[in-house]
């Protein structure tokens, strides 16, 4: 009886405790080999805020993913290229930022504020920019050709090679070949430079498409001898390369210039802590720490006093006026993107 009697004063305590709430989450999603883990780490520390991180390597994997497969409801943070933004506002895949939460938005580069895809920023913020070039190895083209030729003119071309399984990169840089602008509306222009991928893709030099840091993976375990690859992936694996062989050029005839934004998914779970990453993210140290991990240039003015001075000076990081003179930025295309999805697929499938 008595032992009843404990039991139900037992079993009554338990009620009265309300459980724990579950830790909270942000679940962010990125391209691969672009967050320092030790950010997000520090972030949790600080926060109690955890942070699980799941990876991409194409554009097109994210907007399947966001679109078709539920990610609009399942990330609370995503880093995705730019020129996106406005495509992802029109789908309804992303939602607008509450800027009152980000205060550490001040730090970043005026220019990289207000931009014309997304004025105002109501959707996004800058993350990290850079180009798109060539990663080669050295001692195997000594000399090799600065030139978008090295994979369409087959004259011209040198070694083995991986393209990138990036449509507007990859595209834009026959476009930019050809001596077109890589943001073209124009269809023949366009199918021109499809066809040179395809000629390219089925020349016997090519080691095929490859997403994200998988270029530089192939041109690093020496299974290419050059690569279509962004400049911060190119400098990481050049600073790791023991043997100094590795280099990173931008092709004379002109690239492209890109930068990748933080936008939040329309239907996120936790809204909240995205901003609260978002805001952590554009601290000064935080920002600087995140270049120096990625290798990629830094939209954060504040940020950039705290960088090595090796790196500001780094032509990879921050190509020298006489680049930049041939970079075009990269922009949405409106309508003419069903074109572009269109010579892709094409140059994909045959
Ligand atoms: C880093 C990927 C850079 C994103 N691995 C290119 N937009």
């Amino acid at each position: 009886m008595h032992l009843l009697c404990l039991l139900c004063l037992l079993l009554l305590a338990s009620c009265g405790k309300a459980p724990a709430p579950p830790p909270a989450e942000l679940n962010l999603y990125i391209w691969s080999e672009y967050l320092d883990p030790q950010i997000p780490a520090d972030f949790t520390a600080k926060t109690g805020v955890k942070v699980n991180v799941s990876m991409y390597e194409s554009s097109e994997e994210m907007l399947a993913k966001l679109q078709h497969a539920g990610g609009a409801g399942q990330y609370d943070l995503a880093v995705v290229s730019n020129m996106l933004v406005p495509t992802l506002v029109h789908l309804k895949l992303i939602q607008a930022l509450d800027q009152g939460r980000i205060p550490n938005r001040e730090n970043l580069d005026p220019l990289f504020l207000d931009p014309a895809y997304d004025q105002g920023n109501r959707h996004s913020l800058a993350y990290q920019w850079g180009t798109v070039g060539l990663l080669y190895n050295q001692a195997k083209l000594p000399d090799l050709e600065p030139s978008w030729a090295v994979l369409f003119d087959p004259a011209r071309q040198r070694g083995s090679f991986v393209l990138i399984d990036e449509m507007r990169d990859q595209l834009g840089a026959a476009l930019r070949f050809l001596g077109y602008s890589a943001n073209t509306t124009d269809p023949g222009e366009l199918r021109r430079a499809g066809q040179l991928v395809l000629a390219a893709k089925k020349s016997p030099r090519s080691r095929g498409f490859e997403g994200g840091v998988g270029g530089k993976s192939k041109v690093v375990a020496g299974l290419a001898d050059l690569a279509v690859v962004w400049s911060g992936d190119a400098l990481k694996a050049i600073e790791e390369d023991p043997k100094g062989e590795l280099a990173y050029v931008v092709p004379q005839e002109g690239s492209i210039v890109w930068a990748d934004a933080m936008v939040i998914p329309a239907r996120a779970p936790n809204p909240g802590a995205a901003h609260q990453f978002i805001n952590y993210l554009l601290d000064a140290q935080v920002g600087a720490q995140l270049s120096r991990y990625t290798r990629y240039a830094s939209p954060n003015q504040a940020a950039r006093p705290l960088l090595p001075k090796e790196d500001l000076e780094n032509p990879v990081l921050y190509p020298p006026a006489e680049v930049r003179s041939h970079l075009e930025y990269q922009r949405e295309v409106g309508e003419a993107a069903r074109l572009y999805d269109e010579v892709w697929t094409e140059v994909k499938s045959r």
